[in-house]
């Protein structure tokens, strides 16, 4: 395998909006961010993935761009910016951005001029499509619900959207827009950005046939998912925007892939892939239920074990997918993933070591490192995501009482992971001196870096050593490129594998006890020493292997 740059490196998402504010307006900004790299460099952080900071109306909390080229005031400057990359370049630290170009904002220029010419050039930037029958041109239904058709005033056409009315959906099929693209694409690059994260990509190759589904829902309507699995041809589109950018400057890229052809891994992401790497949402969609997020399924542990382990296996010394256990839209890792009996700082810890070491590039979302929770709320009108509002109305739509709407609102809202950073147990958490742009988690009483950050046996200071002994010099080329081995799977609520170094034979055993009850290992092999425990019970384990050959693990006990 070629070695890359970004092969040993880990990875942390800021959601701007909610990370630190500077100025006392409630939102968080590149000031923040500028002042606390060195709380990111402390943890062991290189790449940092800012979530878009583009200028945006914030339908989509940004996903929304109206102008590529710009900084949203609400965040700062281009100057900030800049400072941003001087000052995380100082570090040796890297920015990537988030490039959302399946579709654009209703506000960007080109869609107000296609919106004034609806035959005219700007037009064909989009999909102005004619009505059949007086009606939408198609039965789709869009991400957040409705139709993903909205009529183009004064004509008969209508534009596509998958996502919100407001985020037309760009034509790629026109070459202009996708040169266009690639020149912005590379106005960032130059100027300093180290790679970009690839927002929703899949879905820029569609069916311009626009041919209707069988409904799927009582609407009457098919997710428009359906456009897009049934076309081929997204990889003609990626391998160009890969040669007129990305790869020109060796950039790091993360494509967010939901729906691939399940032959396409290796196109993606193998050696010569359109991408670096893309986040691994198998365990993220097992929850998935029918009908959108709110009628969800439970999660079984060996369910879970299985979808990584095989998961982990396919990709074997080929590629690199991304480990997260969290992100901007998924609720807390800590409270979906574990179960209740494990929502403590050991459980936390332990979900942290079973996700960080997995092979892949670990990718830690901000709070992730703290053991930041999903957020109780006691009423809609409290969530602010647009797709938690829909999802709400489609919950009671479907025969579910508000408080049990509620309830999986609590437990998949995107606003889970958007609550304001917990820095201290001071005013909003130290987040901001105003009022939060989304009201805190009560939780940051608790729950905070101030709380952790001197205190040896706190999640945030167990996070910090669980990456360092990744990066140590002994262990980062298992950790890197070893081959993953799935352990002890007979063992029920047992996550346990080996990380094996097939050129020097070195051999990394994790070990994770996700039960009630304490569980005894027998082991394999005689282990040379414990690297690490959450449980400050280095010494004994070491005692009992070299005693017994055995490991005896507490419930929500982990052991590398
Ligand atoms: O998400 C794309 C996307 O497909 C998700 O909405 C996905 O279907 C959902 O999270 C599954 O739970 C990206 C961004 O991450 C998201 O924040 C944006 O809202 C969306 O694109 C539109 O840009
Ligand atoms: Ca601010």
């Amino acid at each position: 395998m070629k070695k890359k740059w970004w092969h040993d490196k880990v990875a942390y998402q800021i959601y701007p909006k909610s990370f630190q504010d500077s100025n006392g307006d409630g939102i968080g900004d590149l000031r923040g961010i500028i002042s606390r790299l060195d709380y990111l460099k402390e943890l062991g952080i290189d790449i940092v993935w800012l979530s878009p900071i583009y200028k945006s109306p914030f339908v989509d909390q940004g996903y929304d761009i109206s102008d590529y080229y710009n900084i949203a005031e609400e965040f700062g400057t281009m100057e900030e910016f800049d400072e941003l990359l001087a000052e995380a370049k100082k570090r040796e630290m890297y920015i990537v951005m988030d490039l959302v170009v399946n579709h654009c904002s209703d506000q960007h220029e080109w869609f107000r001029k296609a919106l004034a010419d609806p035959d005219g050039e700007y037009a064909d930037y989009f999909y102005f499509v004619k009505g059949k029958d007086g009606k939408a041109p198609s039965n789709y239904r869009s991400y957040f619900g409705g139709s993903t058709w909205e009529k183009v005033p004064n004509s008969d056409k209508y534009y596509l959207h998958m996502f919100a009315k407001e985020q037309p959906d760009l034509n790629w099929e026109n070459p202009v827009v996708r040169q266009k693209i690639y020149e912005m694409v590379n106005w960032w690059l130059d100027k300093g950005v180290a790679g970009f994260r690839i927002d929703a990509i899949i879905n820029i190759k569609k069916d311009i046939n626009f041919p209707s589904f069988e409904p799927d829902g009582p609407d009457g309507l098919a997710t428009c998912i359906k456009m897009v699995e049934a076309v081929n041809g997204v990889g003609d589109f990626l391998e160009e925007l890969k040669h007129e950018t990305f790869e020109k400057h060796d950039a790091f890229t993360v494509g967010e892939v939901f729906n691939m052809k399940e032959d396409e891994l290796l196109e993606f992401i193998g050696e010569d892939g359109h991408f670096s790497t893309m986040f691994d949402f198998s365990a993220h969609v097992l929850t998935f239920g029918e009908h959108g997020w709110y009628d969800q399924k439970p999660l079984r542990f060996e369910e879970w074990r299985k979808v990584i382990f095989d998961s982990q296996q396919e990709l074997q010394g080929k590629c690199f997918k991304a480990n997260i256990i969290e992100n901007h839209d998924e609720p807390r890792g800590a409270t979906h993933y574990l179960p209740e009996h494990a929502r403590n700082d050991a459980g936390k810890k332990m979900l942290g070591t079973v996700s960080v070491l997995l092979r892949g590039i670990p990718f830690i979302y901000q709070g992730q490192e703290i053991g930041m929770t999903n957020c109780k709320r006691n009423d809609i009108s409290e969530y602010d995501d647009i797709s938690t509002i829909d999802q709400y109305q489609e919950a009671l739509r479907a025969g579910l009482s508000e408080e049990e709407a509620l309830k999986c609102c609590y437990e998949n809202s995107r606003d889970n992971a958007r609550t304001p950073m917990q820095w201290s147990d001071g005013k909003n958490g130290g987040f901001t001196d105003g009022t939060p742009w989304l009201a805190m988690n009560p939780n940051y009483m608790e729950i905070n870096v101030a709380a952790q950050e001197h205190k040896a046996d706190s999640v945030l200071a167990y996070y910090r050593k669980l990456i360092a002994l990744r990066k140590a010099k002994e262990y980062k080329d298992t950790f890197t490129y070893g081959i993953f081995k799935p352990k002890y799977e007979n063992a029920e609520d047992i996550f346990a594998f080996e990380r094996v170094n097939e050129e020097s034979g070195q051999k990394l055993l994790i070990l994770a006890n996700f039960g009630t009850e304490e569980h005894t290992i027998t082991l394999e092999q005689r282990i040379a020493k414990v690297l690490l425990t959450n449980e400050g019970r280095q010494e004994a384990i070491n005692a009992e292997a070299a005693l017994n050959g055995t490991i005896t693990l507490d419930s929500c006990e982990t052991v590398v």
